[in-house]
Parts: C-alpha cells; sequence; structure tokens
C-alpha cells in the first residue's frame, strides 16, 4: 500500500479524506512523516516559550461550552477588569527574564470595545510590550477592520482567533457566535498585516472526523496561520464540559502531527491541558512536530506545568528554548 505523500509545497487545497488518510497512518509513518518535514523546515531541537496573562478576566457574554470565563457557566472564578498599563509590563518583564520571546494578553470578551479608553489601553499595553522586545500576540475576541488596523499599528505581531473544532461540531459547543464570525475576524487580522495563530481545542467529545475537518479548515486558509495552537481541554467544574471523557492522548499526537504535515511552516504550539499529560506524552507531541509551549504557572485561569518542570524536560530532551531576536 502506497502512503500518501509528503509535499514540500504549501497547500491549501487538502480535502478531508486526504487529511484523515494522513491522520489515520500507522503512528510509526505518521510521526516519521512529521520528522521530516518538521527537520526540512524548522531548527527542530528549538522550542519557542510564550507567556500568557489574561489581562481582563471573566464575565464573559460568549457561551463557549470549554470556557471557565464565560458568564454562561458557574465555574469558580473571580472576574477582573482590564489590567492597568503596570501590572502588564512588569508581567511581560518577568516573562522575558525567564525566557519568554512571546508575550500573550487575552481578555474575556466577544470583541473588545470599539473606541475609547479601554481600547486606547489596548493600544499601550500592546506599545509598551513590545518594546521590552517581545512577540506581541493579543486575544481579545472578535475585531472589525480598523481595530485590527489600529493593534498592527500599535505593535501586535500576532492575533490568536481560534477556530475550535469543525464546523460540523461547533454548534455543540458555541451558540453566541458562528464558524463564520471568526473566520471574518482571521480575514480582518490578515488584511491588517497581522500573523495569525489560530487553531483548536481536542478532547471535547469530538469524532476524530471533527479534529480531520477542524486541520482542513486551517489549511485552507492563504496564507496558512503562522502558528497553529493545540489545545488539549482543560476540563473545568462549572463549565459544560467539566465531564467530557477522557480523549486518548495518541488522538493529541495525531493531530499535532498532521498538522505538521500539512502546515509545514507553520509554529504548532502544544497549548493547554500539559499538566494532564506525561513527559512521555510531551515528548512525543515534540517528536511530532510541536515546537512551541506556553511556560509559567498559569494559562488564562488554569495551571500550567512549573517553570522548573519544563525547564528539565526539554534539558533531558536535548530540547533549546528559542533565543530572543532583540
Ligand atoms: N475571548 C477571546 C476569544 O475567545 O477569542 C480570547 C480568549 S479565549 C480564552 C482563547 C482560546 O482559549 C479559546 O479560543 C479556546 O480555544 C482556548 N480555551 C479556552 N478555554 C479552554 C479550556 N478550558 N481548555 C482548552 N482551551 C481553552
Ligand atoms: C490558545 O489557543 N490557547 C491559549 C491561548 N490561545 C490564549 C489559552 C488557553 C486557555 C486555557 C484555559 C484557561 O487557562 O483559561
Ligand atoms: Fe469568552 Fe473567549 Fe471564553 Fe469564549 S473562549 S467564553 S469568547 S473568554
Amino acid at each position: 500500500m502506497s502512503s500518501p505523500r509528503v509535499s514540500d509545497q504549501t497547500r491549501h487545497d487538502y480535502c478531508a479524506d486526504g487529511i484523515a488518510s494522513l491522520y489515520a497512518l500507522p503512528f510509526t509513518s505518521l510521526l516519521r512523516q512529521a520528522q521530516e518535514v518538521h527537520h526540512r523546515h524548522h531548527a527542530a531541537a528549538q522550542v519557542q516559550l510564550c507567556s500568557l496573562l489574561s489581562i481582563k478576566t471573566g464575565g464573559c457574554r460568549e457561551d463557549c461550552g470549554y470556557c471557565p470565563q464565560s458568564a454562561h457557566h458557574n465555574a469558580d472564578l473571580q472576574a477582573e477588569p482590564l489590567l492597568n498599563l503596570d501590572t502588564i509590563t512588569t508581567a511581560a518583564r518577568r516573562a522575558k527574564q525567564r525566557g519568554a520571546t512571546r508575550f500573550c494578553m487575552g481578555a474575556a470578551w466577544r470583541s473588545p470595545p470599539t473606541r475609547g479608553k479601554v481600547f486606547a489601553r489596548l493600544l499601550e499595553a500592546a506599545a509598551a510590550v513590545k518594546a521590552l522586545g517581545l512577540q506581541v500576540c493579543m486575544t481579545l475576541g472578535m475585531l472589525d477592520a480598523e481595530q485590527a488596523r489600529q493593534l498592527k499599528r500599535a505593535g501586535v505581531y500576532a492575533y490568536n482567533h481560534n477556530l475550535d473544532t469543525s464546523p460540523r461540531y461547533y454548534p455543540q459547543v458555541i451558540t453566541t457566535r458562528t464558524y463564520a464570525d471568526r473566520l471574518a475576524t482571521l480575514r480582518h487580522v490578515r488584511a491588517a498585516g497581522m500573523t495569525i495563530c489560530c487553531g483548536g481545542i481536542v478532547g471535547m467529545g469530538e469524532e476524530r472526523s471533527d479534529r480531520v475537518e477542524l486541520l482542513q479548515q486551517l489549511s485552507s486558509l492563504n496564507p496558512h496561520p503562522e502558528s497553529v495552537p493545540i489545545n488539549l481541554l482543560v476540563r473545568v467544574q462549572g463549565t459544560p464540559l467539566a465531564s467530557a471523557k477522557d480523549l486518548d492522548v495518541f488522538e493529541l499526537v495525531r493531530t499535532i502531527a498532521t498538522a505538521r504535515i500539512i502546515m509545514p511552516y507553520s509554529r504548532v504550539r502544544l497549548s493547554a491541558g500539559r499538566t494532564q499529560l506525561s513527559d512521555e506524552a510531551q515528548a512525543l507531541c515534540f517528536l511530532a512536530g510541536a515546537n512551541s509551549i506556553f511556560m509559567g504557572e498559569k494559562l488564562l485561569t488554569t495551571a500550567n506545568p512549573d517553570v522548573d518542570a519544563d525547564m528539565q524536560l526539554l534539558q533531558r530532551l536535548g530540547l533549546q528554548p528559542l533565543a530572543s531576536t532583540s
């Protein structure tokens, strides 16, 4: 039986069947192809460390079934209004000292307030974090074209806006905004000249075919998202997905490997959910082509591994944090 071929070209026309046959390859063949692509297009010993900060927490109008920050659910969470500039820059400075090269600010909004003081503070925060020599990433919900242009002008390098899952499964998880809304925001981000960080979540009770269709949607974006976060659901008490059933960890690895093959130049981020993974499972994710993690004991509102443990893991694997370019 001939196996699907790896191509050197970036392709945006993968069909779901083609992606499904890659995804379902024998594990050894899938990982070999993923590693070939990873080594061809990346410095495969380097892992980018990113740091996250929730700059506005909780009370969100959206009903995303996985999210502790939604006002529709009952997670045990302290809501916080937008942080002041000092608090943000202090956190960014600390992240840089600890080896992060990218700083991602997240806000629990459907979309940021259109203009005015709050938006002005976001622009200031972007400029201040950029001035520290960090790649600035923001994730603030839906943007219109003008907001995207202003964020770009202020120094935002990447905008994170996830598709989360397949178009088919999406309405089971989120009802307050559509897949099309998300694609519209991604278009504004691209048109404004920011890079795109777009991925999804696995382990929400979806089928393998949903993970494949998410990957198909991501690979159809042209250009590909420069950054593809693959999150393993963090099950939070009080959210509708609190008791989603365990995902076989090899499905996470297959998702990463397939993303690596079909989006060869993108940085694939092993994102939320690492506290649920053994060192060996994380190593498999790196073998599959993941080349970034979030570092710091907190993601936005949930736990992440200790920095010391992460540094030890990288060292044991002979992997290096990506060096700062500034
Ligand atoms: N409110 C903005 C939005 O939704 O675009 C930005 C912040 S939101 C928390 C960013 C992303 O975090 C979501 O799109 C989702 O993919 C991910 N996320 C949220 N809760 C999660 C959870 N419990 N487990 C895994 N990923 C999660
Ligand atoms: C992404 O895809 N994962 C990060 C980042 N983008 C903003 C967020 C993960 C959040 C996990 C749940 C929490 O800590 O609240
Ligand atoms: Fe709000 Fe974002 Fe959470 Fe959805 S994922 S509820 S939009 S903070």
